[in-house]
């Protein structure tokens, strides 16, 4: 990621055998597999991801992800296309992931929220040298300060391809994943800078899953569904009734 702040837009799918081949024929091409692990932090009560916040380390670099909109307000407009995209603004730099956090954190203990947004995106400038910020030291002494503990931790193998050129499909990249507690999901996303377009992106989003003949009446679980509902039942009950799940 260039940019501390952007937006995710993504659309999960449920990848049947012969979706490698699907992808070639509508033209993508595979730029490359990996292997990450991701941990998963909150608090003991779910004060995070109860908002719809979610704390990670992957392979060592901090990452953030916040809902921008409710879930409410997604269905407004074009319910079934919205319902179906999730959007994340996604922090990647440390000192603003632990102001998020904490500013979350705050709301969660009975301070009033604004009225529209889940979580306003803050307007901050990046600075150039986050890369190395975000690298930790070793030192991670503000997760026990702020009661953070890690509650899921998995890896996953990635295949991810891309499109080229200026057409239609040009910012979208597909994931199909495998988690190695055994479940594979596909993705289909694109990363908007922040300011930018979101209906574009949406748009593209659709354009893709048609062309790949993915129907849309069905909701797909991700990797972090199906891990919390087989290993954490009683945080996965309670996402499921705040409807963040
Ligand atoms: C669980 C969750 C989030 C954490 C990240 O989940 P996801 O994007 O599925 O992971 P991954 O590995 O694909 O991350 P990437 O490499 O794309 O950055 S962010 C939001 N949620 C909640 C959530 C939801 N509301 N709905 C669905 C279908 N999945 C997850």
């Amino acid at each position: 990621l260039q940019s501390t702040m952007s937006v995710e837009v993504e659309r999960k799918f449920v990848c049947d055998d012969d979706i490698q081949k699907q992808l070639e024929e509508i033209g993508a091409v595979c730029i490359g597999q990996k292997q990450f692990q991701d941990k998963y932090f909150d608090t003991p009560d779910f004060l995070l991801t109860l908002r719809d916040v979610w704390l990670r380390c992957r392979q060592g670099c901090w990452e953030l992800k916040c809902a921008t909109v409710t879930k409410a307000e997604d269905r407004v407009g074009e319910p079934q296309k919205a319902e179906l995209c999730s959007r994340y603004q996604e922090i990647t730099n440390l000192s603003q992931i632990q102001l998020k956090v904490r500013e979350v954190m705050k709301e969660g203990n009975g301070e009033k929220k604004t009225a529209n947004q889940t979580h306003p995106v803050v307007d901050q400038d990046t600075p150039k040298t986050e890369g190395a910020k975000n690298c930790p030291t070793g030192n991670e002494s503000w997760l026990m300060e702020l009661n953070l503990v890690c509650f899921a931790e998995f890896t996953t193998q990635r295949c991810s391809f891309t499109f080229g050129g200026e057409g239609d499909e040009s910012g979208v990249r597909v994931d199909l994943d495998q988690a190695d507690f055994g479940y594979c999901v596909g993705e289909i996303e694109v990363l908007v800078p922040k300011g930018e377009d979101i209906q574009s992106a949406l748009r593209k989003i659709e354009k893709t899953a048609q062309r790949l003949g993915l129907s849309g009446d069905q909701r797909v679980q991700g990797k972090m569904d199906v891990y919390l509902q087989r290993y954490c039942p009683e945080h996965y009950a309670k996402l499921l009734s705040a409807h963040i799940l």
